[in-house]
């Protein structure tokens, strides 16, 4: 027995763990009653456990006059309830106890408050043998306690009699839905002694196939009578058997945790599925449901950078870059001109100069690390188009179908709500990543500032030939003698400064714009690389995050699902 007990306790208590586990992880995902269900049947398992395992109670469930009383008084070998004529007869459940030492917290847990010693019989030591009122009693208090009971014993003897065997009260109520308790079970069809003798044969093969389509092959039904006493010592070798194994509490508990697990596989969503396309599983099969998970990020992405309005900024980037550039290597007689027109980088508040506001800093990452400055508040890049505004949306919508697809209703309503749990989160994540990355393009370039320093230069030298010949005019003017005027050949040296420093200051600002122009195409084109990498961050963070950890959840669902179900 100790070896028997030993064995099954361990997987027992795995399959118990892996029930509620599966209940923690279905809670609010799947519908309540299923979640409900299964911590039910855990809880009713650790108590029952906890009770006396070397008693076996069996209950006798029936129908109305189908004669449970009468089989009940017949077993334990006397009188102990009433049979009588008026239906129905038993109201409350009583119990009749072969050496029931032990048994009364059992009994307590069960509520039976009527016990009786059964006559003695060493076959059936440690039954303990319920009769039950009707289960389809017109009184509701019988039915309540037949179902409270049904979900609490260890062996149910359903009692059947010729007339109403097929009633579908009993096959569609009990019998079908405990299907899986085909081990723990035993159909007993009395008053066979008020069939023709050659009538038992046909009566048994048709409850036999019945219960087949109930699910119930094999399981055992015999053919009784309580007033004649036939079919009895086989029913009573058949409960003495199940009594003596001490199997029947866990085989019980087992195959209640399998159907709390089926139950919870099986289980429709937590809440009504509004607004999705479809409640149940989509097109089946997961297989390249990364590949194409992988095109719906892509496309997320891509709706992200356009609502973003990347194409703006990156316009603005190479615009800007050119525009400072200007402003720092034109030629300074003209450039100051460049400094009333407005910078295109920073009319959309980019370029992080701001004073005031809140300050993000740059959250790290390969794009981010240039812009090791405080960045500020809102960016003012033109606001999302309503079309634009429908694409994110129906991009976030599209990546929670796609890795929906295939999964149970429940778990795919569940997937597809985590693409949208954090959607309204976007609009800001992506214009701070916007307002981070696109500071990268603000940065000075080294030769801007050797290039000031020679057009200053050539200004300065520009400026000294200018008041040379402005002294030389002077003088002249005033009628005093001309000083001694080195010459280039046979220019003089002040006209060298003044035309060489025009035409190379020009020329100077000239090839730098050059140069400005190519690096702000470069510039754009690498901020358009980076923002892009840092909005599709921004949707992995947002979007498909929330959905991986969805498909996480139930992955191990699903696995303590299996382990909760597989039998031992
Ligand atoms: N002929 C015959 N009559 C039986 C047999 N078993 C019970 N009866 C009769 O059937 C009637 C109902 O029997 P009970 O034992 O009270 O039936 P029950 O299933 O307990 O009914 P409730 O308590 O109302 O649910 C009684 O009149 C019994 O005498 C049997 O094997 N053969
Ligand atoms: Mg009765």
């Amino acid at each position: 027995m100790k070896v028997l007990r030993r064995k099954e306790g361990p997987s027992l208590d795995s399959r118990l763990a892996a029930l509620l586990e599966a209940a923690k992880l279905g809670e609010g995902r799947v519908s309540e009653p299923a979640v409900a269900g299964a911590r039910a049947v855990a809880e009713r398992a650790g108590v029952r456990r906890e009770l006396s395992i070397d008693h076996t109670v069996a209950a006798l469930a029936g129908a109305t006059g189908s004669g449970k009383s009468s089989l009940y008084n017949a077993l334990a070998g006397q009188d102990l309830a009433d049979v009588g004529v008026t239906r129905p007869t038993t109201s409350t459940a009583q119990a009749a106890l072969w050496d029931g030492e032990g048994a009364g917290p059992l009994l307590d847990w069960l509520d039976i408050p009527r016990r009786h010693s059964a006559a003695d019989d060493p076959g059936l030591s440690g039954l303990v043998l319920l009769d039950l009122p009707d289960h389809d009693s017109i009184r509701l208090s019988h039915r309540l306690e037949v179902d409270r009971l049904v979900e609490q014993v260890d062996l149910l003897v359903w009692v059947v009699d010729p007339q109403k065997y097929a009633d579908a009260a009993l096959h569609e109520r009990y019998l079908r839905p405990l299907a899986g308790h085909r081990d723990v079970m035993v159909v007993v069809l009395n008053q066979v002694d008020r069939l023709p003798a050659d009538a038992v044969d046909r009566c048994l093969d048709d409850l036999r196939r019945l219960l087949d389509d109930d699910g119930l092959p094999g399981i055992p039904v015999l053919a009784v009578s309580a007033r004649t006493g036939r079919g009895l010592d086989e029913l009573r070798a058949l409960l003495g058997e199940r009594v003596s194994k001490r199997k029947s509490w866990s085989a019980r508990l087992a195959a209640d945790i399998t159907a709390a697990a089926e139950h919870l596989a099986a289980a429709g969503p937590a809440q009504p599925v509004d607004g999705d396309r479809s409640p149940q599983a989509v097109d089946g099969g997961t297989s390249g449901g990364g590949k194409r998970l992988g095109g719906a990020e892509r496309a997320l992405t891509g709706a992200l950078c356009a609502a973003a309005g990347v194409p703006a900024v990156v316009e603005a980037v190479a615009k800007g870059h050119r525009h400072r550039a200007v402003v720092a290597t034109g030629w300074p007689v003209t450039r100051w001109v460049r400094r009333f027109r407005p910078d295109p980088l920073r009319r959309l508040r980019l370029g992080g100069l701001s004073p005031a506001g809140r300050a993000v800093r740059s959250a790290g990452g390969r794009a981010d690390r240039g812009a090791d400055r405080e960045i500020v508040g809102r960016t003012s890049v033109p606001a999302a188009s309503a079309v634009q505004r429908a694409q994110v949306e129906t991009a976030v919508r599209d990546v929670g179908e796609v890795a929906a697809a295939g999964m149970p209703g429940a778990w795919a309503a569940a997937v597809r709500q985590a693409a949208r749990s954090r959607a309204p989160e976007l609009a800001d994540a992506v214009d701070r990543a916007v307002a981070t990355t696109s500071a990268v393009g603000t940065r000075r370039p080294r030769w801007w500032r050797a290039v000031n320093v020679v057009q200053w230069a050539v200004f300065a030298a520009m400026l000294a030939g200018a008041l040379w010949l402005g002294v030389l005019f002077g003088m002249d003017y005033l009628r005093l003698p001309q000083p001694p005027l080195p010459t280039v050949g046979v220019v003089p040296w002040p006209t060298v400064l003044l035309v060489g420093g025009v035409l190379a200051g020009v020329l100077i600002a000239l090839l730098a714009r050059l140069a400005a122009w190519a690096g702000g195409r470069r510039r754009a084109r690498r901020t358009g690389r980076a923002l892009r990498a840092s909005i599709g961050r921004v949707g992995e963070e947002l979007v498909l995050e929330p959905v991986e950890a969805e498909l996480d959840t139930y992955a191990r669902f699903k696995e303590a699902v299996d382990q909760a179900r597989a039998h031992a």
